[in-house]
């Protein structure tokens, strides 16, 4: 018999930016059956309820040890009834008949496939559901329109579905970082995102770029973007100024710096590293890389496509890879930032993530500081001025914050 008085009550912050939250957890069962909730939120289009199972579901994952007793969630953040009541379901049976009833559910399945097109958000998912729409067979075949993101998004569709590994994101690295330096000396890039936090694959790979001379960044995308696309790197790409027009968290925008935050949301075309292929090809540049033009020209002796793009040579026809049933590259998304100097410490914090955990930092900036935070500045309301800082660290200690490490806000 176990005393009551004898079971260890779990105690967390409220904040996810007070905790300290690695990629392992004690939880993952019941931190991945609310991540299933909480997704299906987001993917009806229901972003609040989305967010409510996201704090749940990192609260579980902060927690010291495995969740064996209800009585142990006495008084945690972010736990409400329905949370409750599905941590319960998979104590006593091992699985919630919810989480259960949603994954088979059609619904859940054709808007996961449709919104796992590039491109197509719940919204337009919702409204291809109601057209009848439920397989990418039933899109193509339905005559749609579709813009370019969704056309390439649905041309890479599998590609874009094999998990990024922390190799092939070294490898783009090394890519990013030869166009960046060859279009501006002294520029700067750094890994971004999942990776940065320590996760060994991702659906993408982030990078943020800057300039260590205050606006030396400016035009600095296009000319990226230019160099990749000479070089045959980019299947699909669209570069957009200033990202953070979407922002709607006041004044944590400097309007001085409104046109330098840029970013180019990317698919690249990525050479598959294999050995026994790169032998065959032979001919290899100084860093051992080849770009996807010398693939194309050293195997075919033709004149290559200047859009890699075209079916010629995107699509791998006179490949020498087609014929033994795969092909010698594949598309990865990749995200570009261009941020100047003195926003830099905040837009690597606000592109390293996660997701939830940035959130709960505006969240904590807003509600206990009277700060605005944004991945361009922080402003102090009740002192009408921008805070600087130049590291992580200095924004975590304006915020009243220990400082949390990359690697430990996997929340
Ligand atoms: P993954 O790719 O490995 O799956 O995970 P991730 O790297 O954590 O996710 P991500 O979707 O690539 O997002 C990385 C970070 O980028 C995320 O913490 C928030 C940030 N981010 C976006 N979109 C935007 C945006 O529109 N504005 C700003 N400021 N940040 C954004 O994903
Ligand atoms: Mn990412
Ligand atoms: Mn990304």
């Amino acid at each position: 018999l176990v005393d009551e008085t004898e079971v260890e009550v779990f105690s967390v912050p409220s904040y996810a930016c007070q905790r300290r939250t690695t990629l392992d957890n004690h939880n993952n069962v019941l931190a991945h059956a609310l991540s299933l909730l909480a997704e299906n939120a987001e993917l009806e289009d229901e972003d609040g309820r989305g967010v409510a199972f996201r704090r749940a579901a990192a609260v579980l994952k902060a927690l010291p040890k495995p969740v064996t007793s209800m009585m142990q969630l006495r008084g945690l953040p972010c736990l409400g009834d329905h949370c409750l009541r599905v941590i319960k379901d998979i104590l006593e049976t091992g699985t919630s008949s919810e989480v259960e009833a949603t994954k088979q559910s059609e619904r859940y399945k054709a808007l996961k496939v449709l919104t796992g097109i590039f491109g197509v958000g719940a919204k337009t998912a919702a409204r291809w559901i109601r057209d009848g729409i439920h397989t990418l067979q039933q899109l193509r075949d339905s005559g749609h329109t579709l813009n370019r993101a969704q056309q390439a998004g649905l041309e890479h569709y599998e590609d874009l579905h094999q998990q990024v590994t922390k190799a092939e994101a070294d490898t783009i690295g090394e890519i990013v970082e030869r166009a960046v330096v060859s279009v501006l000396p002294g520029a700067q890039v750094v890994l971004t995102g999942g990776f940065r936090r320590g996760k060994l694959t991702g659906h993408d790979v982030d990078f943020l770029i800057t300039h260590p001379v205050e606006g030396r960044e400016e035009g600095l995308m296009p000319k990226v973007v230019s160099w990749l696309e000479s070089q045959g790197f980019l299947l699909y790409q669209k570069t957009t100024r200033n990202s953070y027009l979407e922002s709607n968290d006041g004044p944590a925008r400097p309007a001085s710096n409104i046109d330098r935050f840029e970013r180019c949301l990317s698919i690249f075309k990525l050479i598959k590293e294999d050995k026994h292929e790169t032998k065959q090809l032979g001919k290899l540049s100084e860093n051992g890389l080849e770009t996807p033009e010398d693939t194309c020209s050293s195997l075919t002796h033709v004149q290559t496509d200047p859009n890699p793009a075209t079916p010629s040579c995107a699509k791998g026809q006179i490949h020498s890879g087609e014929d033994t049933g795969h092909r010698l590259w594949r598309a990865v998304r990749v995200d570009l930032v261009v941020s100047p100097i003195s926003q830099f410490a905040f837009a690597l914090l606000g592109w390293t993530g996660s997701k939830l955990f940035e959130r709960e930092l505006r969240r904590w900036a807003g509600y206990e500081k009277a700060m605005s935070l944004s991945s361009h500045a922080l402003y102090d309301n009740n002192q009408s001025r921008y805070l600087r800082a130049t590291s992580e660290e200095e924004i975590f200690a304006h915020l009243g914050l220990e400082y949390i490490p990359p690697s430990e806000r996997n929340a």
